[in-house]
């Protein structure tokens, strides 16, 4: 139906410096426990598992302006941004494992490095699009796409730990879905930029099938190119993924998260996916944990071609017992 990469890298960031709590750096490892590379593998894919990142910690890094650990969170990023474009211009579709969310910034400017032509599919709950002056947080989980956007470029401050970077991306290359927890200074950016967003009230009303074709239509009609999945789980309703740090009530449904990520596979186009924001210590039990890691495998697994349908494997060859 669609060609497919043969060639799957998946790369662990164990990072949490983008926000206050403790846990989410053990992402990675819950999710490949939860049977991430066998998946995977089962999918026909060879599979490299690149491991995890080692990113040195910082001792002194005092907050810039209200940005918290502005030089962990600068270079983490700039380590993984290195990584991701080794890993794309290698030919790899690549699984970046968080984390927390202000990994986006090395995530996705590594993989521009190696596709300037690339969009961006951002999953979440939350619009993380805050720049230094509106972030109510100060927390960098909350602000990745604020350091992308070419059309934020005079609101950025130089920020200690990101002289590396430059913004690359424009905002008509962007989607959001899943959105419904929106501060006013990042409601105000998404209106005056013109973003094509997609609330939880949105999918209500157009079902999540048209704003996929929507979604497509914005991004793609022009022209087919790399797509970038940002995908954070808690856009997930915290009773499916509740070992998060910002959980938000009234998320998407299972089906609605698989219909996404399956229809971005089927575009056949998916270069870079990342998955953060699972905290296995915020989970209330381990049963919480399992739940909240299982369900970022199905929807890796599914953005990678794993059907509903079922699938069986091609016959390449004649062999005796056919
Ligand atoms: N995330 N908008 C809030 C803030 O602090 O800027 C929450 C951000 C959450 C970030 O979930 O990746
Ligand atoms: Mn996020
Ligand atoms: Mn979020
Ligand atoms: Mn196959």
């Amino acid at each position: 139906r669609q060609s497919r990469a043969q060639s799957v890298a998946v790369l662990g960031a164990p990072f949490s410096r983008g926000q206050k709590r403790g846990g989410v750096e053990h992402g990675p490892k819950v999710i490949r426990d939860a049977g991430l590379i066998d998946r995977l593998s089962g999918l026909d894919y060879s599979v490299h598992d690149f491991g995890d990142l080692n990113f040195r910690h910082l001792e002194k890094d005092e907050p810039y302006m209200d940005v918290k650990f502005p030089r962990n969170v600068g270079g983490a990023n700039k380590m993984l941004s290195s990584a991701v474009s080794r890993a794309i211009g290698a030919g790899h579709t690549l699984i970046m494992l968080g984390g927390d969310h202000s990994l986006a910034i090395g995530s996705v400017s590594g993989h521009a490095q190696q596709c300037p032509d690339l969009c961006l599919i951002w999953v979440d709950a939350h619009a993380d699009v805050n720049t230094p002056m509106t972030s109510p947080s100060g927390n960098l989980h909350g602000q990745p796409v604020a350091f992308m956007l070419k059309e934020l470029q005079d609101k950025m401050p130089d920020i200690p730990g990101f002289s590396w970077t430059k913004p690359f991306l424009s905002s008509r290359d962007l989607v959001y879905i899943g959105l419904r927890d929106v501060d006013p200074g990042e409601h105000h950016i998404l209106k005056n930029l013109g973003i094509q967003y997609f609330t939880m009230r949105d999918i209500d009303r157009l079902g999540i099938q048209r704003v996929m074709e929507v979604t497509f239509d914005h991004l793609l009609s022009r022209k087919q190119r790399p797509i970038h999945l940002s995908f954070d789980i808690d856009a997930f309703d915290p009773s499916l993924a509740p070992a998060t740090g910002t959980p938000v009530n009234g998320g998407l449904t299972y089906r609605e998260g698989i219909y996404i990520t399956e229809e971005i596979h089927n575009t056949g186009l998916l270069s870079v996916m990342d998955l953060v924001e699972v905290n296995p210590v915020l989970g209330a039990n381990p049963e919480a944990v399992e739940a909240t890691a299982s369900l970022a495998v199905d929807v890796i697994a599914s953005a990678l071609g794993q059907t509903r349908e079922g699938a069986h494997v091609s016959i390449r060859t004649q062999t005796p017992h056919l």
